[in-house]
């Protein structure tokens, strides 16, 4: 894929696969019988369309970062270098039709937006505060739940919960859905995400969760805020567990797949853990403070594991033609700049209106002002 001197990591510029590396990711498909399975069982076209997944993921915050660079946004929350970590698993729920799976992405899983069918324009709108947004202007948080998506909750840790109760409503009804979510290292220290885990695992409920470690929480490394690993955490909990690896789509894929099929069986909780690494800051406003927070090694190390490159070259060596590729890239380029566009045209046409603003709010605008109901 093209590379951004102005916006990837460093390590990511002149991004060659390294051949030890591509061992790695391919003895890591076959290291799990079942899991090697699932990865067999993968079409063709799921497969570019993981790929164009990926690519949508980072070119839309790429697209974010420029913002940020131009002026056009203070900051933006990204997840460059996780995007495994949540196109994998999306793709491996039903993501359409009215026996939907939901999912309750934080902020490093914005890609779980546009791939649950979300337009990329909304996710730029959103930023925007427009008034055509999903939120309508009011919340810089990305989801809709038309396309069973729900928004980020600014307190970490408090999605666990919702997830759960979303579950226990498949369950009560006996659909043949699941809800998941994903929680950062960092999250993981809430009582709300020890209430809501604990909750799913002792009614068996459809929910799967994925502690994302991506060895830091705002500028505070995991040695710092967690002792023990989290690998003990399923049998801490009495559900079943896994570990993948969070740069690596096809794992994420199988792991999640296996999971959703255990979870649909009434087979109950899976908590999964994704081991990655975040190669940017917590946002755009930190990023120089967040690479004095590592070694420079922990960096290239995980700068030779880019998702989308790793998985590219991946694709190559299974004999996918670069031509094939290089035009699902200019396709999903072509597409994250219109939508740009387009929720520009938003800014100047579709601004939500002062009088608005307590509109959707609870008690607290009631309260202040009776006439806005
Ligand atoms: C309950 C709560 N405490 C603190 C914060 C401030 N905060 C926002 S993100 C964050 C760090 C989260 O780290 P982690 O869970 O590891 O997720 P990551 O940002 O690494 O993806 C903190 C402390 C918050 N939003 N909610
Ligand atoms: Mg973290």
């Amino acid at each position: 894929m093209k590379r951004f001197a102005a916006y990837d990591p460093p390590e990511y510029q002149n991004w060659q696969a390294d051949p030890e590396t591509m061992r790695d990711f391919r003895a890591r498909i076959d290291a799990d019988p079942a899991r090697r399975e699932v990865v067999r069982g993968i079409g063709q076209d799921d497969l570019l369309a993981m790929y164009a997944g990926l690519l949508r993921n980072r070119l839309h915050e790429i697209a974010l970062k420029r913002w940020v660079k131009n002026g056009v946004i203070s900051k933006a929350w990204l997840g460059v270098g996780e995007e495994a970590a949540t196109i994998g698993p999306v793709h491996a729920l039903r993501r359409s039709g009215p026996g939907r799976d939901v999912v309750a992405p934080m902020i490093r899983n914005c890609g779980a937006c546009h791939e649950f069918g979300m337009p990329v324009a909304s996710i730029f709108r959103t930023y925007l505060g427009t008034g055509d947004a999903p939120a309508g202007g009011r919340d810089l948080h990305v989801g809709d739940l038309e396309y069973g998506v729900l928004a980020p909750i600014s307190h970490v840790g408090d999605v666990v919960p919702v997830i759960a109760g979303i579950a226990l409503s498949f369950q009560i009804r006996g659909e043949d859905r699941v809800g998941l979510t994903w929680i950062g290292d960092g999250s993981t220290k809430t009582a709300a995400f020890h209430e809501g885990i604990n909750l799913a695992a002792v009614r068996r409920l459809p929910a799967l969760f994925i502690i994302q470690n991506n060895q830091i929480a705002l500028g505070t490394r995991l040695k710092v805020h967690a002792a023990g690993s989290f690998h003990d955490w399923p049998a801490m909990y009495g559900v079943a567990g896994a570990v993948f690896d969070g740069n690596h789509v096809l794992d994420a894929f199988a792991a999640t797949r296996l999971a959703a099929d255990r979870a649909r069986a009434g087979e109950g909780v899976t908590l999964l853990i994704a081991e990655t690494f975040r190669m940017g800051g917590h946002a755009t406003h930190d990023e120089r403070e967040a690479r004095s927070l590592f070694e420079p090694e922990l960096f290239r190390s995980w700068g030779r594991r880019d998702p989308v490159g790793m998985f590219e070259t991946w694709l190559l060596d299974e004999g996918i033609d670069r031509a094939r590729l290089e035009s699902i890239e200019a396709g999903v380029t072509a597409e994250v700049d219109a939508a740009a566009e387009e929720a520009l045209k938003s800014r100047e046409a579709s601004m939500p209106r002062g009088d608005t603003a307590g509109h959707g709010a609870y008690a607290a605008s009631a309260v202040a002002n009776p006439a806005w109901g």
